[in-house]
């Protein structure tokens, strides 16, 4: 019960009937389970695998979840039976009360309170979506603390060694409603809770580091304007309209974070594969009373990869599930996805130093200036157990902090910390931070009482401050209360801002220069896509004009593709500067690594079991999820194996109608005459290929796949093996004579194609 039906599920060995199996196998294969190591594995490539069925991974416990198992009931505990909100069994739920004469049925009696129960329960359900980031999903999981930062903050969280904070993580896509897809180009929300011994402390960033705007007033108007447009309701979850791209012109503000959402960052591969980032910048305050800015930045161990926009458009379509069951299927699998935790820090009497403005919400701290110091690790181990009750309720606000990190003069900062407490109180009511899901893991007491739904019920005489008792009283500092840092303030009330904020185009270009030549590319095209979903042509011509102040070449690129008058003239001297940590090429793993992808094994009967069992333990031994796509889901047979036999066959996770090559990272045909005679004459199989080529993904063909292979791709100077030599040429790895142990050979330069780093 702990897994959606449609997640797929890797096949089980050779002859298992595939029903039983988990993903837990990958586990094993990885040497993670006791019983099995990578050494077993490879001992026995070649040969006939033997899985073991483990009951799927429950997750990790940790304090805030056995706080939540107070709360939980579970609908599989074998000794409940119905009964209504009030308690009283119920043996009829099918069935309206109603006047029956002569067994003919009559009206429904209004006097039924089962059925007006439920039927007013079912009326009642849904709360409002959040007003932006509905769509998402999240995670409960850890966060460790390797490197105390004493020196800069006096938070518990980011000094104690020794302590697991308890988390809770939401990933979100911004402009869609509840129901979207995943892959849309977007910004994605990265959410965290910490369930701190102090209180929560609550992280609410996103996948890319600045944002469109520079005070929290323009909020409600860069919403409006991404959101469907007012009158027809266009388009869904898209930034690819006329008000979306109008307002980007009319806020020369807005230009560096459009670059980045036209950027491969804004099409991940996976939220396991992307960075979070804080935005915002705050503030930490160490036990001398010393205060320093800060930004907190999230970088994932699997390194940063991100789709292709033309698989990003299929997969909407395909699974529009695509990174919610990515995630849940990798923390059901055990393959908890990690996070390295970092901090940039800059003393208060350095606010000044630089050319731009460190409170400025549209800037990045270059690493080159302000280096990034990873002092923690964030994990994700435990599904939800229920959706609405955990995902849906989570209440995020930018307002809570813990004693030693605080709050900036960044005004976008300072309105955050306004809207969130707010929009809580519109989605949840008033007593949000007491649904079980908000609850501190600490000890909660105040004189704060009543309002919608309260639940908790304080004895005692009084509810105010002070009282005769002197019950509840303030808490001393020096017994960890928050303190506010004493920051001078002075200046006239003016709605303006600090000259600074008034330079936009700097870091757009910085950012522009820094990407690889192939991320310039995607971002031209991208540009391309959306101004084309454009059909007023001031929208276009203007936002062409705004590109050539960042780029001319980039500019004319655009124009050429969207109809806009084509530049001659940069609007402005370029400074032709890059930083580090911008593109994500920056973010590769220092060793290629393949886990937790997901390869795809297309089979037709009279495959050759030796390459097909060889890959899959070569795959499975380096942490990736093979999956077996065959012609049919019914069981297929090897070459030499008895059609029909009781022991043969296997069973495939899919056939080819039911997925698409987009929805894997790598596709691997082993040989076979007579399979590769059938997939020949298979459109699909062979558009599988083509299609995973043109989407740089890396493909593996061994025996009669490869001339299989050579006709799919069908490019002029590749190179394909012709021996039982392991070759790579173009991402594609191909070995012409299988030798058991060229697998792994084969497998490790799979992991140095593109698509993986
Ligand atoms: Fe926001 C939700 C991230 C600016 C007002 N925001 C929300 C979520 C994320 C962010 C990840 C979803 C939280 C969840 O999973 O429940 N928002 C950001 C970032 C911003 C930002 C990184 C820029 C640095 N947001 C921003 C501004 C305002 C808001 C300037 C208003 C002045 N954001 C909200 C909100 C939401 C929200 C309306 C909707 C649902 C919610 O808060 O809980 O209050």
């Amino acid at each position: 019960p702990a897994r959606p039906s449609n997640i797929p599920k890797p096949t089980g060995a050779p002859g298992d009937p595939g029903t039983t199996t988990t993903l837990n196998h990958v586990l094993d294969m990885k040497g993670n389970s006791p019983n099995r190591t990578i050494a077993d594995v490879m001992d026995i490539v070649g040969g006939i695998l033997c899985y073991e069925t483990k009951e799927a991974v429950s997750g990790e416990r940790s304090k805030k979840v056995e706080q939540l198992s107070s709360v939980t009931k579970d609908v599989h505990d074998g000794n409940s039976t119905i009964t209504s909100d009030y308690g009283v069994k119920q043996h009829n739920t099918d069935e309206w009360l109603k006047a029956v004469t002569d067994d003919k049925n009559g009206p429904l009696l209004l006097e039924d309170p089962f059925a007006r129960e439920k039927i007013m329960r079912f009326d009642h359900e849904r709360i409002p979506e959040r007003v932006v980031h509905a769509r998402g999903a999240g995670a409960f999981g850890k966060f460790t603390l390797q490197e105390s930062a004493a020196d800069v903050t006096s938070a518990g969280v980011l000094t104690d060694t020794s302590r697991e904070t308890p988390v809770f993580v939401r990933f979100s896509t911004v402009l869609g409603s509840r129901g979207s897809a995943d892959t849309v180009r977007d910004v994605r929300g990265f959410a965290v809770k910490f369930y701190t011994e102090e209180g929560n402390w609550d992280i609410v960033g996103n996948n890319i580091p600045v944002f469109f705007i520079q005070d929290a007033i323009k909020f409600p108007d860069v919403i409006h304007a991404g959101k469907p447009e007012p009158d027809c309701e266009i388009p869904q979850a898209q930034s690819a309209h006329n008000n979306f791209w109008d307002f980007q012109y009319m806020h020369p503000e807005a230009t560096h974070m459009f670059m980045w959402t036209m950027s491969d960052r804004a099409i991940p591969r996976s939220w396991r594969m992307q960075q979070g980032f804080g935005v915002n910048t705050f503030t930490l305050t160490n036990d001398k009373g010393e205060r320093h800015f800060c930004k907190f930045i999230w970088t994932p161990e699997l390194g940063v990869h991100s789709l292709v926009w033309d698989e990003a458009l299929k997969i909407a379509g395909q699974d529009p599930d695509f990174h919610r069951k990515d995630l849940w299927q990798a923390i059901d699998s055990g393959s908890y996805p990690k996070w390295k935790f970092g901090i940039q820090v800059i003393p208060e009497a350095k606010e000044h130093d630089f050319d731009f403005d460190i409170l400025d919400a549209t800037k990045v701290w270059p690493e080159e200036l302000v280096p990034i110091r990873y002092i923690g690790t964030l994990e994700l181990n435990r599904n939800p157990d229920e959706f609405f009750s955990q995902v849906e309720q989570i209440a995020f606000c930018t307002s809570h902090v813990v004693p030693g990190i605080g709050f900036s003069d960044d005004p976008l900062l300072q309105g955050r910390n306004f809207s969130y407490f707010d929009t809580q109180i519109s989605r949840l009511g008033v007593n949000f931070e007491e649904l079980p899901i908000n609850r501190p893991v600490c000890p909660v007491m105040n004189h704060n009482r009543d309002g919608s739904m309260r639940h908790t019920i304080t004895k005692g005489k009084v509810n105010y401050w002070p009282n005769r008792y002197s019950a509840v009283p303030p808490t001393k500092p020096e017994d960890g209360a928050y303190v506010d840092y004493p920051a001078k303030i002075a200046g006239i009330k003016a709605r303006t801002q600090s000259k600074k904020f008034r330079e936009h185009i700097s870091q757009a270009e910085l950012f522009y220069n820094s990407l690889s030549p192939h991320e310039k590319l995607h971002l031209t095209n991208a540009l391309g896509f959306e101004l084309d979903h454009c059909d007023d042509h001031v929208v276009y011509e203007r936002m062409v004009d705004r590109l050539a102040e960042i780029d001319l070449t980039l500019a004319q690129s655009v124009a050429e593709m969207v109809g806009g008058g084509v530049p001659q003239k940069a609007k402005r001297p370029k400074h032709n500067k890059k930083a580090k940590g911008l593109s994500q090429v920056d973010y590769a793993p220092s060793t290629p690594t393949i886990a937790t992808r997901m390869v795809a094994i297309i089979i037709a009967d009279g495959y050759d079991p030796i390459a097909y069992n060889g890959i899959r333990a070569a795959l499975s031994a380096a942490g990736a999820l093979p999956f077996t796509i065959g012609v049919r889901r019914n069981k297929i047979w090897a070459a030499g194996e008895e059609k029909g036999s009781k022991t043969g066959g296997v069973q495939p996770d899919h056939h080819l109608e039911g997925m698409r090559s987009t929805l894997f990272d790598s596709v691997f045909i082993p040989g076979g005459a007579q399979s590769i005679a059938t997939l020949r004459k298979n459109g699909r199989a062979v558009h599988w290929v083509r299609e995973a080529f043109g989407h740089l993904k890396a493909i593996g063909a061994t025996g009669e796949a490869v001339q299989f292979v050579r006709e799919a791709c069908d490019i002029p100077g590749m190179q394909f093996s012709t021996s039982a030599e392991v070759v790579e040429s173009y991402g594609v790895v191909t070995v012409a004579e299988v030798q058991p142990h060229g697998f792994k050979e084969a497998v490790n330069m799979m992991k140095g194609a593109k698509d993986f780093l």
